[in-house]
């Protein structure tokens, strides 16, 4: 069985970061370490307010007891993150717990809409690109796209725009560099891909639903994560990430009860694990 760590926050309430990340990978059928960055009650989103406690001092014990441990890994995935201080923790983790051939994923968690999410300082996003050079495979939103190249948000970016923004972002390491959220006329959304080696473009769109929920880039980073970690290519692991989401969306829009919580994610996970199985069936390694 394949072994992933995920690093990032773990919000009690409110479906994100890692009661997303952990449930869906391991429904993927992929052992799921975890590093837990901070303890909120609720993610940041909240118009109440929220409370933080932060763990950073307890990640450099953890990273040294597991060297005297001995384990490695065969993907890291990097979510939202609370400071400079754990963006270097991430590149550690990078660099001393997996091989050369393993999967470096992160999802630089910071933004959306236009602006950075709530407690992020101005140079934040200069510290997630850090984070993204060692990586070889990036999945920001438009926003942090912009924020990590220093382009203007706009929302009206012609294709080729949005091509060159991502090509401006594989730098260091990356080998793909994929934009989430991205449009295709006026219904349909999904994801535009750089690949850096072939120097050449990957897209993949389906349905765009009429309403926006919080928590999506969590469950595609998830399950873009995990599909990499079983060894499907860049095309099947976008598809089944986009798939997935969108199915997330319509059972959120078909739930009465339907509140700022994230995505009916839970619902959804039988399709996911029928995707994979149907995979596995047409004789194609999983
Ligand atoms: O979904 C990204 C995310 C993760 N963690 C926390 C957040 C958010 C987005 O608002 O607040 C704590």
């Amino acid at each position: 069985m394949k072994r992933i760590v995920t690093i990032q926050d773990i919000s009690c309430v409110g479906r994100c970061s890692l009661t997303v990340a952990l449930p869906i990978i391991s429904a993927m059928g992929i052992e799921t370490g975890v590093i837990p960055t901070a303890v909120l009650s609720n993610h940041t989103a909240f118009e109440e307010g929220f409370t933080f406690h932060d763990l950073t001092d307890e990640i450099p014990g953890i990273l040294d007891q597991w060297h005297k441990n001995g384990f490695r890994f065969d993907a890291v995935y990097s979510g939202y993150l609370g400071s400079k201080e754990q963006c270097d923790l991430v590149i550690r983790l990078f660099d001393e717990f997996t091989d050369e051939d393993a999967l470096r994923f992160a999802d630089p968690a910071m933004a959306d809409f236009g602006k950075l999410y709530p407690g992020f300082s101005r140079t934040f996003p200069q510290d997630m690109k850090r984070v993204c050079e060692k990586a070889d495979v990036i999945v920001p939103n438009l926003t942090e796209a912009c924020l990590m190249t220093g382009t203007p948000y706009r929302e009206d970016y012609s294709r080729d725009e949005l091509k060159e923004l991502i090509r401006s972002l594989a730098t260091g390491n990356v080998k793909y560099s994929v934009l989430t959220g991205a449009p295709n006329g006026d219904d349909r959304l999904g994801v535009l891909c750089y690949d850096r080696f072939a120097d050449d473009f990957h897209e993949y769109y389906n349905e765009k639903v009429p309403m926006q929920f919080h928590g999506t880039g969590d469950i595609f980073a998830s399950t873009m994560a995990g599909a990499l970690t079983k060894g499907l290519g860049i095309d099947e692991a976008m598809k089944l990430a986009v798939d997935f989401t969108l199915e997330c969306m319509k059972k959120t829009m078909a739930d009465p009860d339907r509140k700022w919580y994230g995505v009916n994610f839970e619902e959804a996970i039988p399709f996911l694990v029928g995707e994979l199985e149907k995979r596995a069936q047409s004789g194609k390694s999983v």
